[in-house]
């Protein structure tokens, strides 16, 4: 067992659930962040079983006093900073806040480990959206040239650089994880493949006919969230720190993952017509099963991001596993069971 302390910013997110899991089984001490709520938000920690197993504590990352507390109450060797304003169609709509909460948040957290205790590691949650269109053949590497197209895009790349700053000024042992988009079924459901996973089991129970999406040619890198937490641990156990592209390599379109969440309970969807018109329909009985809605669409969306985890393969020995098809399943699967038992 290891006997660390870890403090997860964000815990009562997708990531934060699994991460804990993941120190927890390896036997770390975990201090779970979160900010101030009127309700009660773990549940995605009681669907894991851990909820009574994290050290509580409350953070707010626009609040620069409370982050320093938290690590003079916590005394952490390890500190992974997932708390965000984590959904990049909202923050064209609250670009300010997610510059706040995403960019001068990861500083504040940064200035309080320097001011604190130095020696703490630091893991931050860049992504991939960073990369914006900017192509790459043989997939995204850590080199690959930053071009953002969202303010959620450009408060990450602020946070990002940050981290390589206080990197190189600072000797900290600071990591980013560049991650590719990771799923599961306790991802938030405005997110693409939960929306999917959670209409498909509401089409199927009769609740409602079809589910209304934007941008159906969007392709991302799919992977499943607890093997991505896997490698955001190996990164901070490495002598030297460094910044890590986490991905599968395959990309897929939204429509494909439409296809295999369909398929999840036995329906053929076959695609007619273009743009706003076009539509997804039950090739068993006619009925259309996804429809375009024009206010899903994003004053600026990324077409293609395919990541290459040449690095954290090499250097952290992680490899993903799961296939798409197979992440879709899983996430259908487990909404019809909570569909069934009434937890959803
Ligand atoms: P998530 O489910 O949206 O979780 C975000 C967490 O941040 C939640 O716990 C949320 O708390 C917390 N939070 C938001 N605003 C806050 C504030 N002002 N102060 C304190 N906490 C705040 O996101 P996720 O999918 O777990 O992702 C974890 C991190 O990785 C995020 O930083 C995200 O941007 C980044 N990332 C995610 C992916 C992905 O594909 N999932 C890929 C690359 C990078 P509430 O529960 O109170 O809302
Ligand atoms: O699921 P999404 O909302 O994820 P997005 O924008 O790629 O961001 C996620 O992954 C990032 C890593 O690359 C993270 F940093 C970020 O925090 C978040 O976790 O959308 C995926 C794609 C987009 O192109 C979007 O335009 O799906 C397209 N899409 C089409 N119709 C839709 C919809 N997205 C959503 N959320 N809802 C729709 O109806």
């Amino acid at each position: 067992m290891s006997g660390k302390r870890a403090l997860i910013t964000g815990i009562t997110g997708q990531d934060g659930a699994y991460l804990a899991r993941h120190l927890l089984e390896l036997g770390y001490t975990v201090f779970g962040a979160s900010r101030r709520s009127s309700g009660d938000s773990t549940g995605r920690l009681k669907e894991l079983g851990i909820a009574d197993d994290i050290r509580a504590l409350k953070v707010e990352m626009c609040e620069y006093s409370n982050i320093r507390r938290a690590l003079i109450e916590c005394e952490p060797d390890e500190v992974y900073n997932f708390a965000a304003q984590s959904f990049v169609a909202e923050s064209f709509a609250q670009p300010l806040y997610t510059s706040d909460v995403n960019g001068l948040g990861a500083t504040r957290l940064l200035e309080s480990v320097r001011e604190v205790a130095p020696h703490i590691r630091v893991y931050q949650a860049s992504t991939s959206e960073m990369f914006g269109n900017s192509g790459a053949r043989g997939g995204l590497d850590e080199s690959s040239p930053f071009r953002p197209m969202s303010p959620y895009a450009v408060s990450k790349l602020y946070s990002h650089q940050m981290i390589g700053l206080y990197r190189e000024a600072y000797g900290m042992h600071c990591s980013s994880g560049i991650l590719f988009n990771h799923e599961s079924p306790l991802r938030g459901v405005e997110f693409i493949t939960r929306k999917i996973s959670d209409g498909v089991v509401a089409i199927q129970r009769g609740h409602r006919d079809r589910i209304m999406l934007g941008n159906l040619n969007a392709e991302r890198d799919w992977g499943a969230a607890p093997e991505y937490v896997v490698a955001m641990h190996a990164m901070l156990q490495k002598d030297t720190p460094g910044d890590y592209v986490v991905a599968t390599g395959i990309s897929h379109s939204v429509r494909d993952f439409a296809n295999f969440a369909f398929q999840a309970v036995g329906v053929q969807l076959e695609w007619y017509g273009e743009g706003v018109d076009e539509v997804g329909v039950d090739s068993a009985n006619g009925a259309i099963r996804i429809a375009v809605d024009p206010k899903y669409f994003r004053p600026a969306d990324i077409e293609r991001l395919r990541g290459n985890p040449a690095r954290a393969r090499a250097e952290l020995g992680w490899q993903p596993k799961m296939t798409v098809p197979e992440l879709a399943a899983w996430m259908v699967e487990t909404d019809m069971r909570r569909a069934e038992v009434g937890t959803i």
